[in-house]
């Protein structure tokens, strides 16, 4: 089996960080490409944070490329606090090795016209901005994608944000409103599996020994700063679900964004008409997810 092409388009972030490590390090994906965005912690520290994730796994010719320095048209949620200053907390790790490219939108466009069509897909783990835009730019380009797994959403779940909407559609809900409907093939990963993949301490302890498993462990126990027993993997779940949907229960539903104003805006809301039919992960197989995120943290 050939390994997926795969674009991550990321705002690291602990989180993604997790994702990012075990995409590099399961020898199952091509990452071609770090696509940022500006998530909650600014444009500078999630490239900055891309590229010292890419030098430390020894890949910097992965490239880097700068993406939205904020949503469509509103402004940044601030949950500063929970990542830390830099994103990382301070995590060590070295510095880029390569200046990022720019213009994350105009980048997916020219490769995606490049390669054969359908043959790259985009791993989303942060605000739908990037996407969007290319929806919105390059249409031709982005009937090309193979298939965008995102992470974000809560369907029956609470939100992280306000009371029903989490933070990644929260941030940038006209952004989620324009891919959902553009029609793509796409699957969410929302907090409804993802809250329910948690790592602990054990499980934490048993990555150290690889690269990446090692500051995987680094970077969970930054989580556990605050005293919580286990934490979830929320950005992770996005490739678990690429590398074996079995371990997930994926439903159709009829799904809109809310795009008001109070705190629910970027909720998700059952609807039908003029609305998408999205495929939603809405069960996981906690445990194997987990034991499929630490084979691949873990490979040597
Ligand atoms: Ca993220």
């Amino acid at each position: 089996m050939t390994n997926r092409r795969v674009i991550i388009d990321t705002d690291p972030g602990l989180d993604d960080a997790l994702a990012i490590l075990h995409a590099l390090n399961c020898g199952r994906f091509e990452v071609l490409g770090l696509t940022t965005m500006a998530g909650n912690i600014g444009i500078d520290n999630t490239t900055r944070n891309a590229g010292r994730l890419l030098a430390a796994m020894g890949r910097s010719d992965i490239p880097v490329i700068t993406g939205a320095a904020g949503p469509l048209v509103r402004s940044v949620i601030d949950i500063s606090d929970i990542h830390g200053s830099d994103g990382l907390h301070g995590l060590a790790l070295p510095e880029p090795q390569t200046a990022p490219l720019d213009d994350a939108i105009a980048w997916m466009a020219d490769l995606l016209l490049a390669e054969p069509a359908g043959s790259v897909d985009i791993f989303a783990l942060g605000p739908l901005t990037n996407i969007a835009g290319l929806i919105t730019q390059h249409p031709k380009a982005a009937a090309r994608i193979g298939q965008i797994i995102a992470m974000g959403g809560a369907v029956d779940e609470p939100g992280n944000i306000g009371a029903r909407s989490e933070f990644n559609f929260a941030t940038d809900p006209e952004a989620a409103d324009i891919v959902f409907r553009a029609g793509p093939d796409l699957t969410l990963v929302p907090l409804d599996v993802t809250r329910k993949v948690r790592a602990d301490a054990t499980w934490m302890n048993n990555l150290r020994g690889t690269t990446a498993g090692t500051i995987a462990a680094d970077v969970i126990a930054l989580y556990f700063g605050d005293g919580r027993q286990s934490r979830p993997l929320h950005d992770p779940c996005v490739m678990l679900l690429a590398l074996d949907p079995s371990l997930f229960g994926v439903e159709e539903r009829y799904l809109a964004v809310d795009l008001g104003d109070d705190g629910d805006a970027g909720a998700l809301k059952p609807a039908r008409t003029g609305t998408a039919l999205l495929k939603v992960a809405m069960q996981v197989n906690a445990e194997g997810a987990l034991d499929l995120l630490a084979k691949g943290l873990t490979r040597a």
